[in-house]
């Protein structure tokens, strides 16, 4: 999978593409990332990305030329462009769903909001979709696109070490994650369930979902609203896993 991203501050990356997870699938030849300055697409002396909204209001907004230059010269033809994805906090709330969703594209093209925001017409003209990733407000685009970044590249095949790592996890049944752990099997007066050390291993599933459940119905009822909804699987039976229970999901 290539990943590019287009952004005023390419430095937020540096250290990202490196690390860990990243790291190895870039080294493994399963992801190739490339982050683009915004300003090399500026024209005047200053380097000007930004200037002040039409209308009226505080703030600035993200002009649109640098952009549309970017992708006329990185990509030329229309239907040669990646698929394109707006970062900002007005977007579509990036869920597993949705991630999985990217990681089947090949190619695609993030652009890192700034400041108030991006004239309109970058999304009218450039974006296939707008992603936020929290009903929070951050400074920019940068630190959700490389949330975008780690989550699609870990589920991209080879990436993960253990095939089952990224179908048991928090949200891939639309509940959230049992409690691990491992040794020692006790440490400063707290010790580890018993179930989980008996060897039975359908007393450990049935804990586990268990376990799952009373979390999810705790912390995230609007989770277990939805699992409730949708039938409320049992997840005490074991079964394969399935992409269709949060992709039927959305609500
Ligand atoms: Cl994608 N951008 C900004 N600026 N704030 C956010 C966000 C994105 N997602 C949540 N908050």
């Amino acid at each position: 999978m290539r990943i590019d991203v287009l952004t005023l501050f390419p430095e937020y990356f540096s250290g990202l593409v490196q690390a860990s997870l990243l790291g190895r699938a870039i080294d493994a030849g399963v992801l190739h990332v490339e982050i683009h300055g915004l300003r090399r697409w500026t024209t005047d002396r200053h380097r000007t990305a930004d200037d002040m909204p039409y209308g009226g209001g505080a703030g600035m907004v993200l002009k649109p030329e640098p952009f549309f230059a970017a992708v006329d010269a990185l990509y030329g033809a229309v239907d040669a462009r990646p698929r394109t994805v707006v970062l900002t906090p007005r977007g579509h709330l990036l869920d597993q769903r949705r991630v999985r969703d990217l990681a089947d594209s090949g190619h695609l093209l993030l652009l890192c909001g700034r400041y108030e925001g991006i004239d309109e017409r970058v999304h009218d003209g450039l974006a296939h979709d707008e992603i936020s990733i929290g009903d929070y407000v951050l400074a920019g685009g940068e630190v959700a696109a490389a949330v975008v970044i780690e989550a699609v590249t870990r589920l991209q095949p080879g990436v993960m070490g253990n095939v089952h790592s990224a179908t048991d996890e928090s949200h891939a049944d639309g509940l959230l994650e049992y409690p691990q752990y491992t040794r020692p099997a006790s440490f400063r007066d707290m010790a580890v369930p018993e179930i989980l050390r008996s060897g039975d291993h359908a007393r450990v599933a049935a804990w586990r979902a268990q376990q799952a459940l009373e979390r999810t119905r705790r912390v995230r009822p609007d989770l277990y609203a939805r699992w409730e909804r949708r039938g409320g699987r049992n997840p005490h039976e074991p079964r394969p896993p399935s992409d269709d229970d949060i992709d039927d999901a959305r609500d």
